[in-house]
C-alpha cells in the first residue's frame, strides 16, 4: 500500500494571476507573486490501493460533492500517469478554515494533495516538481508549495516545464500580516477559472493588464527586498484594481464586489489618512485582505469587525511552505 501525507498553507496574491495561456495545463498568461498565509491550512492524506474500483475523496470528514470529487480524481489521473500505476486512491482532506469565512481552498488543497500524492507514489518532491504538479490541480496552488514571498514564473515552454513557483524571500525575512474581512454574499460568484477566461476572451483591457504586469512585479520585488510596506502596498492595491477592472469590462460584465467590499476599501483609505499603513487586495470574491505590519493588525481587525456586511475577520501572518508527513 502506498501512502502519503502533507500539510500546505493558503496564499494571497499580491500581484495577481488572471488569465491563462493554456487551459488544461493551467499555464498563466502572466507571472504573479504571493504571500503564503499561516492561518489557513489543508492537511491531506492519501492511500493508493488496488482493492477499490474508484477513487474516494473525504473533505472535512464528509464525502466530497461531485464537482470537488471530479477535480481531485482528474488530478489523481495525472499523478497515476506520471507514476505508471492504475491503483485508485482514498483522499482525506481537512481545512482548518473558519467555515463561515467563504475563503477559497484550492491553493492549499491542491498543494497538499500534490505533496501527499508525490510522497505516496515516490514522485519527485523537490520544490520545483511539487510546484509544477500542484499547478495542474489549481493555478494558485503552484505558489502554496513555498513559504514566505513566492513568485510563479509564467514560463514559455508549451508543456509547462518552466511554469512553476520559487521563493523570493523567507517568511522570517519580513513577517507581515493579512487581516481578512469575509463579506456576506447571496450571489454565487463566477468561478475564477470561468471568470478569468471571460476576461481574456472579451475584455478590451486585457492586453493593457498584461502590459503593466512586469512593471508591477519589479516594483513588488524591489519593495520586498527593501522591506518597504508603503511601496509594496501601493503596487498591490493598484494591481488588484486593474484586475477587478477586467470583469467590469468583460462581456457580459460581472463583478466580484459586494457593497461591503467597497466599504472596507473606503475604511482602509481612511486609516491610511490617519497614518496607519494598511493596503487592500481582493481575489475572485467579495472578501478583502488587508496587508499591514503586526503592530497594527488588532486595530485593523477591530475596525473592520464593525462594518456592515462584514461577517468575520481573521488575522493571518506570513506562513511557511509545504510539510510532507
Ligand atoms: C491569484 N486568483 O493570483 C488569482 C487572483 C483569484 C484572483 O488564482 O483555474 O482557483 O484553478 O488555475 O487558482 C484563483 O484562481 O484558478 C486565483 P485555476 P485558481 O490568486
Amino acid at each position: 500500500m502506498r501512502t502519503g501525507q502533507a500539510k500546505a498553507h493558503s496564499n494571497m496574491a499580491l500581484i495577481k494571476y488572471w488569465g491563462k495561456r493554456h487551459e488544461v495545463l493551467k499555464l498563466p498568461a502572466n507571472s504573479n507573486l504571493s504571500m503564503t498565509l499561516d492561518g489557513f491550512k489543508t492537511d491531506t492524506s492519501v492511500r493508493f490501493t488496488n482493492e477499490q474500483s474508484s477513487d474516494a475523496f473525504y473533505l472535512n470528514d464528509q464525502v466530497a460533492d461531485n464537482k470537488a470529487f471530479r477535480r481531485v480524481s482528474l488530478f489523481l489521473d495525472i499523478a497515476r500517469k506520471q507514476a505508471g500505476i492504475t491503483d485508485r486512491a482514498v483522499v482525506t482532506s481537512n481545512n482548518n478554515f473558519p467555515t463561515a469565512a467563504g475563503l477559497a481552498s484550492s491553493a492549499s488543497g491542491f498543494a497538499a494533495l500534490a505533496g501527499a500524492v508525490s510522497q505516496a507514489l515516490q514522485l519527485p518532491t523537490d520544490g520545483i516538481s511539487l510546484s509544477r504538479l500542484a499547478r495542474l490541480g489549481s493555478g494558485s496552488a503552484t505558489r502554496s508549495i513555498h513559504g514566505g514571498y513566492v513568485k510563479w514564473h509564467k514560463g514559455t515552454a508549451a508543456d509547462g516545464a518552466d511554469s512553476y513557483a520559487t521563493k523570493i524571500a523567507e517568511q522570517t525575512d519580513w513577517p507581515l500580516s493579512m487581516v481578512i474581512a469575509s463579506v456576506a454574499t447571496e450571489k454565487k460568484a463566477v468561478p475564477s477559472t470561468e471568470g478569468m477566461k471571460r476576461c481574456v476572451d472579451t475584455s478590451p483591457y486585457y492586453q493593457g493588464w498584461l502590459g503593466t504586469i512586469e512593471d508591477d512585479l519589479s516594483e513588488a520585488e524591489a519593495a520586498i527586498s527593501e522591506k518597504d510596506i508603503e511601496r509594496l502596498g501601493m503596487v498591490m492595491e493598484a494591481n488588484t484594481m486593474k484586475m477587478h477592472a477586467l470583469p467590469l469590462s468583460a462581456t457580459p460584465p460581472f463583478t466580484y464586489w459586494q457593497p461591503a467590499t467597497v466599504s472596507v476599501m473606503t475604511v482602509i483609505q481612511q486609516l491610511r489618512h490617519e497614518g496607519i499603513p494598511a493596503y487592500y487586495t481582493m481575489d475572485a470574491g467579495p472578501n478583502v485582505a488587508v496587508l499591514c505590519e503586526g503592530k497594527h493588525q488588532q486595530h485593523i481587525h477591530d475596525t473592520l469587525r464593525h462594518i456592515d456586511g462584514v461577517e468575520q475577520v481573521n488575522i493571518c501572518r506570513t506562513g511557511s511552505g509545504i510539510q510532507l508527513g
